[in-house]
């Protein structure tokens, strides 16, 4: 295995990080958390079921957006606290944004909202999801306290899912991920690229990356919020393969340029993660894991990723910072 130790990214340190070593005898890139799922789909009384959601740093601990389906089936973002970003405080309703201006107001009527990411970028955490609008689009808001949210105007027209936020301005422009798609569970989908002066107009939309083969032959979308390393971004993404009994979701990683993120560099053939264990084999919709978020400690270079398994549970998986790097360049198919 290479180095992990030769990488200091420009990431703080997280505090009481979630921590396993990988067990002798794995040669896994990533591992999984002994104690998954770490969140049930019970863990809220007014939910069905939680999964695909976004996790920060935030104070002495960890802050949450969770994507909890309701027991009407209704799919909502939920705020959430945690200490060591293993047990955590999820409120039991959804969040109530509240419009940043009165334009805004003009979107407000709440269809679903899903899938979230979390990025911190300058002064606030911003929130990025899926977000219904007359069918599927990108929403966009922020919190300083995981408990005030506000809702600013969705980024694109629908239909469009899968908005990642790059966290910090390149070349003085915010940047997005986003997938184009349809109305309903989208047969293709690749990653595109778009840039903002104002986090409201956007625009310059530029080609990133397309399914490919095998894994991410169906569809591919942005996972976590990218991860700036000395060999470029670090983008964890989901890709999608159809098989006899439906969609089946891993996730691998790319590398994209620092300052032309549209420009991919390396791109993983083999998927890092695949629906295999048993919770990400079996629930609402088998064979799923979704990554949203991926958290790095500074100090030693450890990756902590959070995914939704099978629609239904919270899931942590492991890695270091450097190895997945040195594999997704030394297993690149562009
Ligand atoms: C996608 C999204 C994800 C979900 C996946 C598998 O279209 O809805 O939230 O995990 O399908 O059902």
């Amino acid at each position: 295995m290479p180095s992990k130790t030769d990488f200091q990214p420009v990431i703080p340190s997280l505090p009481n990080i979630p921590w396993e070593e990988r067990l002798a005898g794995n040669r896994d890139v990533i591992w999984r958390f002994s104690q998954n799922p770490i969140i049930n789909h019970d863990h809220v009384p007014s939910s069905n079921s939680i999964f695909n959601s976004a996790i920060a740093p935030f104070g002495d601990g960890y802050a949450g957006v969770f994507r909890c389906d309701s027991k009407t089936r209704q799919m909502q973002l939920h705020s959430g606290r945690s200490r060591d970003g293993i047990n955590w405080d999820i409120k039991n309703e959804r969040i109530q944004f509240i419009p940043e201006d009165k334009r805004v107001g003009e979107i407000m009527a709440f269809e679903h909202a899903y899938d979230p990411r979390v990025c911190w970028l300058e002064d606030r955490y911003y929130v990025t999801w899926c977000n219904g609008y007359h069918g599927p689009t990108v929403g966009v808001g922020y919190t300083t306290d995981f408990e005030t949210y506000y809702q600013m105007e969705n980024a694109y027209l629908p239909f469009n899912r899968n908005g990642v936020l790059f966290p910090r301005r390149i070349n003085g422009k915010y940047v997005m991920l986003n997938r184009p798609s349809d109305n309903g569970h989208t047969p293709f989908g690749d990653i595109y690229l778009s840039e903002s002066p104002d986090m409201v107009h956007w625009g310059r939309h530029r080609f990133v990356m397309g399914a490919s083969q095998g894994w991410q032959s169906t569809k591919i979308g942005a996972g976590p919020i990218p991860i700036e390393t000395d060999e470029g971004w670090l983008l964890v993404y989901h890709g999608v393969l159809t098989s006899c009994n439906g969609f089946v979701y891993s996730f691998g990683a790319a590398l994209l340029d620092l300052d032309e993120p549209w420009k991919a560099l390396y791109r993983s053939e083999p998927y890092l993660l695949a629906p295999q264990a048993p919770y990400e084999r079996t629930g609402d919709v088998p064979n799923v894991a979704f990554p949203c978020a991926a958290l790095v400690d500074g100090e030693t270079g450890r990756m902590t990723i959070y995914y939704g398994g099978a629609d239904t549970v919270v899931c942590l998986a492991f890695a270091y910072l450097q190895e997945v790097v040195d594999f997704v360049k030394s297993n690149s198919k562009l």
